[in-house]
């Protein structure tokens, strides 16, 4: 990471800008969101090789909706052309995919909630609770017994601040604009499946 490198800022700035597209009632892109959710995957980059089976799962996905957004312009069109060919729940579909990384935006929401109010130095316990609320129902034993070890290798929250090029209060801000901005994109996504009635718990 290049000195003055503000990965969090960053993060926090796409996802506002996906709020307000949100909130402006027009379509999500593919292409922003894919480009905003490959933001997040510098966070990766601080976990060390414990998460890096993570990792290439969530960048292989991402990279797949950036390859969509290529001939696809709307989130909404994405799920509608896996609807007409049957392929929603099909390994691998743009839709599968989407509603993968839309948990991964949720559990990093959900660790910088609990990174704010934490007492402590400790990144376990909101990782923890974090990746059990939103990806435990869904994976299975052997995933669940990987990530539990992994989270003994994290780094503290303080060598994760610094090497985000953060101190407390700047972080705390990011944190709390992602938390923000992510909670209507996750919302949107969830209601483009729901609408649909293709359901988010499989
Ligand atoms: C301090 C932060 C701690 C972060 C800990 C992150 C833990 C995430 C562990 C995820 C393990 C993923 C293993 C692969 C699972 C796949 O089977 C599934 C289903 O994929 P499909 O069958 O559709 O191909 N993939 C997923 O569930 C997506 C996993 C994405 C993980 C993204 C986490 C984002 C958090 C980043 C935090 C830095």
């Amino acid at each position: 990471m290049t000195d003055g490198d503000k990965p969090l800022r960053r993060i926090a700035e796409s996802f506002k800008d996906l709020a307000a597209t949100v909130n402006s009632n027009a379509d999500l892109e593919v292409g922003p969101f894919s480009s905003a959710c490959s933001n997040v995957s510098v966070l990766f980059k601080c976990l060390g090789i414990a998460f890096k089976f993570a990792e290439l799962d969530y960048v292989a996905k991402v990279n797949d909706l950036s390859e969509a957004s290529k001939s696809i312009s709307s989130l909404q069109a994405m799920l509608d052309r896996d609807v007409q060919k049957n392929r929603v729940r099909v390994a691998g579909s743009h839709s599968r995919n989407l509603l993968r990384v839309k948990r991964g935006i949720d559990m990093v929401k959900l660790l910088f909630e609990k990174i704010i109010v934490a007492e402590g130095n400790s990144l376990k316990d909101p990782a923890s609770v974090a990746y059990g609320q939103v990806f435990g129902p869904h994976h299975g034993w052997a995933v669940r017994k990987a990530v539990a070890a992994g989270m003994y290798t994290l780094p503290t929250k303080s060598q994760l601040l610094r090497m985000l090029n953060e101190d407390e209060a700047s972080a705390r801000i990011h944190m709390q604009n992602y938390v923000s901005a992510s909670a209507l994109v996750i919302q949107y996504v969830e209601k483009l499946f729901l609408s649909r009635e293709l359901g988010i718990d499989w």
